[in-house]
């Protein structure tokens, strides 16, 4: 039995939970409160000791880190396939997980962090450097496709890793350059897929 402790709006907790939708695995769901900084209990450092959610329990085994953990999920449960065969390929993957996971989510996270605040207190500067930071993040990606429909081939943990952030541009106060007319088309099949449609964003 798969178990995942996760909270609900935790970008690398819904990486994990696109995963197991597109691999159609049945798993229970443990709500961790990070508010009331239930990650740092002494129980929860125990499987994670950086005190972070997602973390999955495939009966005895503990992984932590969504990326990770998405790792072993396609080692364990390989179909569908989310990585490709060849080592150019997987070697792809890796770098845009790493790229989204280091830069883009930091990022927009730094974005909905000043958004939170009251209007008056918001720094506008910084707000705005940090749009124009996703915007180039985004523009870079326009160039990955090469007229295919996914970053890396076929669907994949790149386009995963991107989902749970690129799904909510607009409320991040993000409007697409419509020169990214590829980056567009690929957030709307996105969009389309059922797995994405399990995390109702
Ligand atoms: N590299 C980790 C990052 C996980 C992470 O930052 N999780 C956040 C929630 S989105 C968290 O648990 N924060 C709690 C804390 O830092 O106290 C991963 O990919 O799983």
């Amino acid at each position: 039995m798969i178990k995942l402790f996760d909270h609900p709006d935790c970008p690398f907790s819904q990486k994990v939970r696109v995963v197991l939708a597109e691999k159609e695995l049945e798993f229970e769901r443990a709500h961790v409160d990070l508010r009331a900084g239930e990650q740092r209990a002494p129980e929860f450092l125990k499987m994670n000791p950086y005190g972070k959610v997602p973390v999955l329990v495939d009966d005895d085994l503990v992984v932590y880190d969504s990326t990770i953990i998405n790792e072993y999920l396609e080692d364990e449960y390989p179909l569908p396939h989310l990585m490709p065969e060849d080592s150019a390929g997987r070697a792809r993957v890796r770098l845009l997980e790493d790229y989204c996971d280091n830069s883009f989510l930091p990022v927009v996270g730094l974005v909905l962090a000043e958004l939170a605040k009251p209007e008056a207190e918001r720094d506008s500067d910084r707000l705005q450097r940090y749009q124009g930071e996703i915007g180039r993040g985004l523009a870079r990606l326009e160039s990955l496709f090469e007229g295919g429909e996914f970053l890396v081939g076929d669907f994949s943990l790149a386009d995963i890793a991107f989902v749970p952030r690129v799904l909510i541009l607009p409320q991040l106060g993000i409007a697409l350059d419509p020169r990214l007319r590829q980056v567009a088309a690929w957030i709307e099949r996105l969009r389309e897929r059922p797995s994405v449609q399990t995390l109702g964003i």
